[in-house]
């Protein structure tokens, strides 16, 4: 068996495309094959390789094998498979034994179902290992011969993923890469999507592992930009003090982001960690500065006290990026109070960036999928006030339903998002951007702090996508001649 693992975790706009995170999920794979002995490579944001030289690529990699497989890896999205439909399509009738799976989303694309031999459904490691031994695959079937799906995903199993890469990924000091400190989000927020929350024993990662990777990946290639891959990571304590226990044993100072929430560094201990920290970005879910409406989504209802939390993490680390989320289409809310806590924010400096979205309500257009996937505002939008006025399908597979509330509905929205957006621009307040972003910017060397990414936020925006793609072109240049040099039969 020989195994070439396609990648793909950018979609859609420029801003995401302009992300150069390796995917952590694709290497995890490679690292449960090398630890059994089977040949394989990893080709990493494979829609974004000229469609020729990525066909030579795959058929030049696995020609030589008697049972060569193609695993994909697109954890952000099945659509973008579509994109190299043909190219896959090509390869198929090359190699007629080829196998191809598909690992990591979130739910079954039916439309798929003429390229790819297998579907793994979701946190799908135990699958794939389970596949590979040959094992009886009852546990996991679904109405589909060739589809399986882990509805008990086992933490202990899975366990928390460190990014893993050899020399043939080349990685450059541009790159971000990644590490989960934990498996799991012991809470459950109504609009959450997150597979693996309300999970009540989350598996945390040890503090050595982190600090080999992370100390690993500087001397070998430079790294000094990681992504920290959990839903949450500051749920549990714990993983705070791993955090800090890593940064005190490198010899580097580590540029962090990740997702946090927000009032539980009101706690004593957890300021003291934040302090500590430094952290380079934060992303939270504040979602909402009106306090019924917060609990109404299942957070907590003291806007007072977020916002005094607010102030004082600013104060005990002005260098910190504070980024947050905020929903727009919440009940207990109107257009007025809505624009009015946006100007707030800007207005009083309560973060440095923000990123509004409509409330999305919607289910995958699919029979197979992990009904945590499922918010359980869209699972039950009634229970939380909203009125479905219309489904729509987007994307092949998803059902997105139209809403209506007391005070808006989802089209109507749009408009009140453009108007916030609009105010936020004209006081040069950074939008549609999080932490992720802004590590983004930084390891791209295109920004080195706060102030100046406020300012020219537009002109950055532009460098770093130009630089992304000079990444990803040297990417797929170095990859394409290692595989041609590697692999001549
Ligand atoms: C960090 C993160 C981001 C960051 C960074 C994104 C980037 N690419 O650079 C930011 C904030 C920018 C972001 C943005 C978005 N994100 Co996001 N993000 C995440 C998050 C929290 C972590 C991703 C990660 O690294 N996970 C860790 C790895 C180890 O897990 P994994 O990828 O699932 O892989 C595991 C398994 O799936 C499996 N696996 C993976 N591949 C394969 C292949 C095979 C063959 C097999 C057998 C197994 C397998 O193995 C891994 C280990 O078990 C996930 C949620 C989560 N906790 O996973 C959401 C998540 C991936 N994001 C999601 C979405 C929707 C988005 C956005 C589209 C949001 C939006 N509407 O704009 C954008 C698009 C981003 C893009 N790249 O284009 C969804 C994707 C859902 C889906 N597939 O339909 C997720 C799952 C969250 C959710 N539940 O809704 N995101
Ligand atoms: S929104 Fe964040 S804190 Fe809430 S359940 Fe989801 S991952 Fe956990």
């Amino acid at each position: 068996m020989k195994v070439l693992i396609l990648s793909e975790n950018t979609v859609g706009t420029d801003l995401y495309s302009g992300n150069t995170y390796r995917n952590i999920g694709a290497t995890d794979v490679a690292r449960r094959l090398d630890s059994r002995g089977i040949e394989n490579t990893l080709i990493d944001w494979f829609s974004h390789w000229p469609k020729d030289l990525l066909q030579d690529s795959i058929i030049t990699y696995l020609k030589d094998s008697k049972d060569p497989i193609i695993a994909l890896s697109t954890p952000f999205s099945n659509h973008v498979t579509y994109s190299i439909e043909n190219v896959l399509l090509q390869v198929k009738q090359e190699l007629p034994h080829v196998k191809i799976l598909l690992g990591g989303n979130r739910y079954f694309e039916k439309g798929l179902l003429n390229l790819v031999d297998y579907f793994f459904v979701g946190r799908s490691m135990e699958i794939f290992e389970a596949w590979l031994d040959g094992e009886d695959m009852s546990r996991f079937a679904t109405p589909y011969p060739n589809v399986f799906i882990n509805r008990n995903v086992d933490v202990n199993i899975e366990k928390p993923v460190i990014g893993y890469f050899r020399d043939n990924d080349f990685i450059t000091s541009k790159d971000i890469v990644g590490f989960e400190l934990g498996l799991g989000c012991k809470f459950n927020c109504s609009f959450c999507s997150f597979d693996l929350r309300n999970t009540k024993n989350p598996l945390l990662q040890q503090s050595e592992y982190i600090t080999q990777f992370m100390e690993h990946m500087n001397n070998k290639y430079g790294s000094e930009h990681f992504y920290l891959a959990d839903d949450t990571c500051n749920d549990d304590t714990q993983k705070l003090r791993t955090l800090l226990e890593v940064k005190n044993n490198l010899d580097f100072d580590p540029k962090l982001a990740g997702f946090y929430r927000v009032e539980l560094f009101g706690k004593q201990e957890q300021q003291e960690l934040w302090e500590q920290l430094k952290l380079t970005g934060v992303s939270f879910g504040i979602e909402t500065l009106e306090s019924s409406s917060a609990k109404l989504a299942n957070k907590s209802g003291n806007v007072d006290k977020t916002v005094d939390i607010l102030k004082k993490l600013k104060q005990l680390s002005p260098e910190t990026l504070i980024s947050s989320g905020i929903i727009l289409g919440l009940r207990g809310e109107s257009e007025q109070s809505f624009l009015n806590n946006i100007k707030r924010i800007a207005d009083e400096k309560l973060l440095d960036a923000l990123y509004i979205s409509v409330l999305e309500l919607g289910k995958p257009n699919s029979d197979v999928y992990d009904d945590n996937y499922v918010s359980d505002m869209s699972a039950n939008p009634e229970k939380y006030g909203y009125t479905i006025t219309e489904e729509e399908d987007f994307r092949v597979s998803k059902k997105l339903m139209h809403w209506k509330n007391e005070w808006t509905d989802s089209k109507s929205a749009l408009a009140i998002r453009d108007k916030a957006d609009a105010y936020l621009r004209s006081v040069n307040f950074p939008t549609g951007l999080s932490s992720f972003e802004y590590l983004n910017f930084m390891a791209h060397g295109v920004v080195s702090n706060v102030p100046d990414m406020m300012t020219y936020t537009h002109q950055i925006e532009k460098r770093s996508l130009s630089v992304a793609n000079k990444i990803r072109k040297e990417y797929y240049t170095k990859k394409s001649e290692w595989i041609k040099n590697n692999h001549k039969t």
